[in-house]
C-alpha cells in the first residue's frame, strides 16, 4: 500500500495492531461461538484512546484524525469484525458530541464514552419502517414542562442494550418532514427504556444488535443535541463519517481472509504442486489483492478528504460501496480457496465470510450508497 503516512498516523496503527493481535485474536472466534460482548477487551481500548482517535485529546481522545481512525479500523477488523463494529459506533458518537455538542454536554459525556466509562455508545436513527428512508421515522419526542418525553422504537441499535449513551433521533414537527427531526442524548439505563428484542444474527455475533422501545422516557431540556427539528442532518453528517469506518472494517476483514487463503493456498498441494501454483488459484488471489489495494486506497482517500475539511460526502460512499461489495466477493473467494475447510470453523475464513456481509447493508445499503453518489454528481454537473 503506497500512501504517506505520517508518525502519529503509524503509531495509532501499530497501537491498534498490537492490540488487535495480542488481545483481540487470541478469543474472536470463542467470542463469536458464545455470543460474549467484548467489555474487557472495550476497557483496554479507551485506555488505548480508540474510543475516539478522531476526538479532541480535552475531551479524552486521541486527537489523530480520520485517516488514523480508518487505520484503527482496520486492524481491530482484521482480527475481531465484531470489536470493530462497536468501536466504530462509539467512535461516530463520540465525534458527534464534541462537534455539534454544547460545551457542557461535551464535557459532561465525551470524556466518559472516550474513557470507557459508559462502555460504548449507540446511534439509534433506524425503526421497523423506516430504515434506507430514516425521514419517515415515527419516534416522537414532545415537550414537557422540564424537558422532553421521548415515545416509540428503535431498531438495529448497535449496543443498544449495553451503551452507557445513546444518541436517538425524534420527530419535534410532524408536520415539517425531515425538518422537523431533532437528535437527543438519552442515558441508557432510562427510566422507561426498554430492549424490546435482542437479533439472532448471522454474524458479528460477539456485538448486540437490539430493537429499543422508548415507551415516554423524560428526557431534561439539555439532552436536546444541536439545534432543534435540525437533526437529519447531524444523522447524515455522521453517517458519512460512519461510512468510512464501514468501509475500513470491510477491509480489515477482507485482508484477514485473504492471508489466510494466501497462507493455506501455499501450504496445501494438490495435482503435485501447492495450490497457488495453479493458475486457476493464483489469478483469483490476484483480482483479491487488486481490489483490496483498491478498496483501501478510496478508504483512505475519503478520510483525508474528511480530514482537512473537504466535502467527503460523495467519497465515503464510493469508498463504502467498493469496500464493501469487494470485500464480500474476496471473502467468497478466500473461502473457495479453502475448499471444504473454509466451510467449517476449524479455519477463520468462515467467520470472516459471515462478518462481513453486513458492510454492504448497515450505515446504508450499497443502494443508498449509489444513491448518495449520484445525487453529488448531478450537483457537481451543476456546478453546485
Ligand atoms: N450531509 C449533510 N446534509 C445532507 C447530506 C449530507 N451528507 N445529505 C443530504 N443532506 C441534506 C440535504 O441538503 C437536505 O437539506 P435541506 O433540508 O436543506 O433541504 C436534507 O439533508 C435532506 O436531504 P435529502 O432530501 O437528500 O434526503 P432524503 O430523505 O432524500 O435521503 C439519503 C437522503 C437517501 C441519503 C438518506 O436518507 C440516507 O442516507 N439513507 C440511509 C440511512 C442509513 O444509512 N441508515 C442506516 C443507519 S445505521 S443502522
Amino acid at each position: 500500500m503506497q500512501f504517506e503516512l505520517s508518525e502519529e498516523q503509524m503509531l495509532i496503527r501499530r497501537t491498534a495492531r498490537d492490540f488487535a493481535r495480542r488481545t483481540l485474536a487470541p478469543g474472536a472466534a470463542e467470542r463469536d461461538r458464545l455470543s460474549e460482548f467484548p467489555g474487557p477487551e472495550l476497557r483496554e481500548l479507551a485506555g488505548l484512546g480508540l474510543l475516539g482517535v478522531a476526538v479532541p485529546d480535552r475531551l479524552g481522545g486521541a486527537e489523530a484524525g480520520a485517516v488514523a481512525y480508518a487505520l484503527a479500523m482496520q486492524e481491530l477488523a482484521y482480527c475481531d469484525a465484531s470489536v470493530a463494529a462497536i468501536v466504530s459506533v462509539t467512535n461516530m458518537v463520540a465525534e458527534l458530541i464534541s462537534r455539534v455538542g454544547t460545551e457542557a454536554q461535551q464535557r459532561t459525556h465525551v470524556p466518559r464514552v472516550t474513557g470507557g466509562e459508559y462502555e460504548c455508545a449507540s446511534f439509534a436513527l433506524s425503526e421497523p419502517q423506516a430504515g434506507s428512508d430514516p425521514a419517515a421515522m415515527a419516534t416522537r419526542a414532545e415537550r414537557t414542562a422540564s424537558g422532553w418525553r421521548l415515545t416509540g422504537t428503535k431498531q438495529w441499535v448497535t449496543s443498544g442494550d449495553r451503551a452507557g449513551l445513546i444518541v436517538v433521533w425524534a420527530v419535534t414537527d410532524a408536520k415539517a418532514g425531515h425538518r422537523g427531526i431533532s437528535a437527543f442524548l438519552v442515558p441508557g439505563k432510562s427510566e422507561g427504556l426498554h430492549v424490546n428484542r435482542a437479533e439472532d444474527k448471522m454474524g458479528l455475533r460477539g456485538s448486540t444488535t437490539v430493537q429499543l422501545n422508548f415507551d415516554g422516557v423524560e428526557l431534561a431540556d439539555d439532552a436536546l443535541l444541536g439545534e432543534l427539528d435540525q437533526g437529519f442532518k447531524l444523522a447524515l453528517i455522521a453517517l458519512d463519517g460512519g461510512r468510512i469506518g464501514i468501509a475500513s472494517q470491510a477491509v480489515g476483514i477482507a485482508r484477514s481472509a485473504l492471508d489466510a487463503a494466501i497462507k493455506y493456498a501455499l501450504e496445501r498441494e494438490q495435482f503435485g504442486r501447492a495450490i497457488i501454483n495453479h493458475q486457476a488459484v493464483g489469478n483469483m488471489l490476484a483480482d483479491c489483492a487488486t481490489w483490496l489495494d483498491a478498496a483501501e486506497l478510496l478508504c483512505l482517500r475519503a478520510a483525508r478528504l474528511k480530514e482537512i475539511g473537504a466535502r467527503f460526502s460523495k467519497e465515503a460512499s464510493m469508498a463504502k460501496l467498493f469496500a464493501s461489495e469487494h470485500a464480500v466477493k474476496l471473502c467468497d473467494i478466500a473461502l473457495q480457496v479453502h475448499g471444504g475447510y473454509g466451510y467449517t470453523r476449524d479455519f477463520p475464513v468462515e467467520r470472516a465470510y459471515r462478518d462481513v456481509r453486513v458492510t454492504k447493508i448497515y450505515e446504508g445499503t450499497s443502494e443508498i450508497q449509489r444513491i448518495v453518489i449520484a445525487r453529488n454528481l448531478i450537483k457537481e454537473a451543476s456546478g453546485e
